[in-house]
């Protein structure tokens, strides 16, 4: 999902980026971090560590999210602000949370190799790629932000990446120009 804006006082957070597993969220998000200064939050990798779980899914073998807890879990840190938030889905997240959300979109061919290597069963790696085709996420997003406040960004090749990060960044300063005069 996404990159997101809020400010309260002087402070303010990014924070948001989401889509299909594997089109590259981690990857953007921790870069993004280091040169931004902001916080990154992985909800999964919080919710590991918290047990921020409620049952477990039997068709996908998984634990289902605590999604009152997790928001429960971040409230304060968002209002603090300065966050860079990274989940697959951004539906169950307080609107008031972001400022700007980014939805990465990958190619399938693409998508299906790096979802290969992880070693995904062959349900999770159809139902994945399904995700992607049909942008259950991008929907998702926009039927859950305000549409101007979120956008897509491809993320196929290193090149994006880069010119991701260098779009965000421009975005986040004029976010603080904004904000601060
Ligand atoms: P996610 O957090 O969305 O599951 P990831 O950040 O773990 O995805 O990335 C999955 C893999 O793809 C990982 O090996 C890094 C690679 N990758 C990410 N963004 C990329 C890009 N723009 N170009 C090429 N490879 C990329």
């Amino acid at each position: 999902m996404e990159a997101c804006h809020r400010r309260l006082g002087n402070q303010w957070s990014a924070a948001g980026h989401g889509g299909t597993p594997g089109v590259g969220k981690t990857t953007l998000g921790k870069e993004l971090a280091a040169r931004s200064g902001l916080k990154y939050i992985n909800v999964g990798d919080l919710a590991r560590e918290g047990q921020l779980y409620d049952g477990h899914d039997e068709e996908y073998d998984c634990p289902i999210l605590d999604e009152d807890r997790v928001v429960d879990e971040l409230d304060n840190q968002m209002i603090e602000g300065g966050v860079i938030v990274d989940y697959h889905g951004c539906d169950f997240f307080p609107e008031r949370w972001f400022h700007v959300v980014f939805v990465l979109r990958t190619e399938n061919s693409v998508l299906y190799k790096r979802l290969e290597t992880r070693g995904y069963s062959e349900k999770k790696l159809k139902d994945n790629i399904q995700c992607e085709i049909f942008q259950v996420l991008y929907e998702e997003a926009i039927a859950s932000y305000k549409e101007e406040i979120v956008h897509q960004l491809p993320s196929n090749k290193p090149e994006e990446l880069e010119d991701n990060i260098n779009q965000i960044l421009k975005w986040i300063d004029q976010w603080i120009k904004d904000h601060n005069s």
